[in-house]
């Protein structure tokens, strides 16, 4: 039986007609993200082959020793976006500040925002375990025709038009939403083209993983401590399994495929957690919802967060409802 899977090409193309005053920006903006996509690809699974390893000796905002593969995935991503003249700004981790696209008046008429985690969980690279691009798309809230601002980046994950990861695994893989559920995407590399594999991505309600790095267990806070231990604990379908790749877009992405939880909690050696608010935790958690998961930052719901400021960190707590119910019971 011939089974066509429909190619992301032909699934933007069916998408955008079902939203009839669709401009195709953000079409456009998807195909931009998908192009680099498979430029970053080609350069991650050569990494061994090429001196791309090891650091630049440079540091980013976050005081990270930054790998070339992080600049190069930066750099692929910013021309992607830039030259297509789609998008009026972007804010990226491996950027202190945002990035006003061309001054010229021409690129300040898109509407569209884009926030990039370009590589994330680099300190893997040179130990060819998956990374994965992350990325989260608004529309500017300052007037169209004049140059973007910080405001534009700094609103509630709950506003996003489209969210979504690249992961750099044993196949890479694009999964976004655009608000009407998740649809995963696999490339073919040997031409280059990215199949619908995994259509409308569900969480599992419940979930036997859970994902979190242990070796920070005695800073965590108690109700962590307690939740770590149910997990534990000999009893119904406990204890679960401990999973953690050390890289948030390979542990999602299992945890939706098989059901599971991961938690960046807050604790004495990060006080506010450590992943970023606004292109690691909101379109993660657009994810989540639009997958019939949740995430929480163990309290309340990530993308009801006002941002503060663009590299701002939150506590994580993301995957099955059921088993972020449980966690959140626990930090009651
Ligand atoms: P730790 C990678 O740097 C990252 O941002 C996430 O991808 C990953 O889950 C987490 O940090 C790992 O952090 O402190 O456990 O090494």
């Amino acid at each position: 039986m011939h089974n066509h899977k429909q190619t992301l090409g032909e699934f933007i193309i069916e998408k955008q007609k079902e939203f009839k005053y669709s401009s195709g920006e953000l079409s456009k903006l998807i195909n931009a993200i998908r192009l680099a996509g498979k430029v970053v690809n080609h350069e991650v699974k050569k990494a061994g082959l090429v001196d791309i390893f090891g650091s630049s000796g440079e540091t980013n905002i976050q005081g990270e020793d930054q790998q070339k593969l992080d600049i190069f995935a930066h750099n692929k991503f910013i021309q992607a976006l830039s030259n297509r003249e789609i998008v009026c700004g972007i804010a990226s981790e491996e950027e202190d500040d945002f990035i006003v696209i061309n001054s010229n008046d021409k690129n300040h008429q898109n509407k569209y925002i884009v926030l990039i985690d370009p590589l994330d969980g680099s300190s893997n690279i040179d130990v060819n375990v998956s990374v994965g691009t992350i990325f989260s798309i608004y529309r500017r809230k300052s007037p169209v025709g004049s140059p973007v601002v910080l405001e534009d980046f700094l609103q509630p994950g709950r506003n996003q038009v489209a969210a979504g990861y690249i992961i750099y695994g044993t196949s890479t893989m694009m999964v976004y939403t655009t608000g009407h559920g998740v649809n995963g995407f696999t490339l073919n590399p040997a031409i280059g083209t990215y199949y619908l594999s995994h259509p409308n991505m569900k969480f599992p309600e419940d979930g036997h993983i859970y994902s979190i790095n242990e070796g920070n267990y005695i800073h965590f806070p108690q109700g962590v401590k307690d939740y770590i231990k149910y997990c534990q604990a000999e009893f119904e379908d406990r204890p679960y399994t401990s999973r953690y790749i050390g890289s948030l877009v390979a542990d999602f992405h299992r945890n939706m495929i098989k059901g599971g939880i991961y938690i960046y909690p807050e604790y004495s050696k990060a006080k506010t957690g450590k992943l970023r608010l606004l292109y690691e935790c909101n379109p993660m958690a657009f994810l989540a919802e639009q997958a019939d998961g949740k995430a929480s930052d163990g309290r309340k719901p990530i993308l009801d967060i006002q941002p503060e400021s663009l590299h701002q960190r939150v506590p994580f707590f993301c995957g099955s409802k059921n088993m972020v119910d449980k966690a959140e019971e626990f930090m009651r």
